[in-house]
């Protein structure tokens, strides 16, 4: 499939490139990694992403390329969905791109659907970004620096820094090798890691009062509710990495954040350590991700949803 993949590559001349809406580093980086791939051959490459950049991602070269609207004069003859187990997770749009035919799929989600002829899905990969760098290194024979940061970015967020459980060998082998091309590993955990907005503190300080551990322990949750991020003016990406600081806890083995949505329901995001599948609990919920840090929409108030997940979870434990 890569040697497929190689060949509309080079037989092209016109690439769109987009990722799953609600951004991480290796949605954005294996976007931004490819474009300068693709754009080192001579071919024209556009970064679409239906949500804006999130700021600790501003840093990564390419970043300010990136367009949010797909009303552009350029007609695309493939296109590159990154990190997306489905076509819908690519937000409104989705329809449109998956007219432009040709559609490739890089992903590494254990719940992909499989939804294009052309697809390189490795469930075994720590990242998409870890498989985009075989992928790169067949387009160029090289890695330049500003694609080496855009992946190393990307491996780096996807493995909590190299301490989840999809952290492998390889892992390392390659963020070696992208070091070695001109990664900076400091320079990178700081732009993402130590640059957050005050508010952002502020907010986990908010949550960590709703702080709540059951089943002997084994389950922490907490909420944020849309008041609370009103009272400060945050974001609901404020609250990114808050429920891996939950799973720290000893003898947590869930952690679980319910954030409440405009709308009447709730978004839940899982963590876990080793004894519990969490794909399996957010995928009753019509959600998805991996067996250490999945999420799903759960539609209801907030003290609803909390009482669902508590089930759920407490039939998931060992
Ligand atoms: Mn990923």
């Amino acid at each position: 499939m890569e040697e497929k993949i190689l060949e509309i590559i080079r037989k092209y001349k016109s690439f769109l490139i987009t990722s799953h809406i609600r951004l991480d580093g290796d949605a954005i980086g294996s976007e931004l990694a490819l474009y300068h791939a693709l754009r080192r051959m001579g071919k024209k490459a556009v970064v679409y992403n239906e949500d804006e950049t999130p700021e600790a991602y501003g840093f990564l070269p390419g970043a300010e390329e990136i367009v949010h609207t797909l009303d552009l004069p350029e007609r695309f003859e493939a296109v590159f969905v990154l990190d997306c187990s489905e076509l819908d997770r690519v937000g409104k749009e989705a329809a449109r791109i998956g007219n432009i035919g040709r559609v490739i799929n890089i992903d590494h989600h254990i719940s992909n659907n499989g939804f294009t002829e052309w697809s390189i899905v490795r469930p075994a990969a720590g990242s998409t970004g870890e498989i985009l760098y075989g992928l790169i290194r067949k387009m160029l024979g090289t890695v330049p620096t500003e694609v080496a940061v855009n992946l190393y970015g990307a491996i780096m967020t996807d493995t909590g820094s190299f301490r989840y459980s999809n952290t492998g060998s390889e892992t390392f082998r390659i963020a070696g090798e992208l070091v070695a091309w001109g990664a900076d590993p400091r320079w990178i955990a700081e732009k993402i890691y130590e640059t957050k907005p005050l508010v952002q503190v502020l907010l986990l300080g908010k949550v960590i009062g709703t702080l709540k551990v059951c089943f002997g322990g084994q389950l922490g949750i907490v909420h944020v509710t849309r008041r609370m991020l009103e009272d400060l003016d945050a974001l609901p990406e404020h609250t990114e990495g808050f429920v891996d600081m939950i799973r720290t806890i000893q003898g947590v083995e869930v952690a679980a954040i319910i954030r409440e949505l405009p709308s009447d329901a709730c978004k839940v995001s899982f963590r876990s350590k080793d004894k519990v599948d969490v794909e399996k609990i957010a995928g009753q919920f019509g959600g998805g991700g991996h067996v250490n840090a999945s999420a799903c929409t759960i539609p209801g108030p907030l003290g609803e949803v909390r009482k669902q997940v508590i089930r759920a979870v407490g039939k998931a434990l060992p």
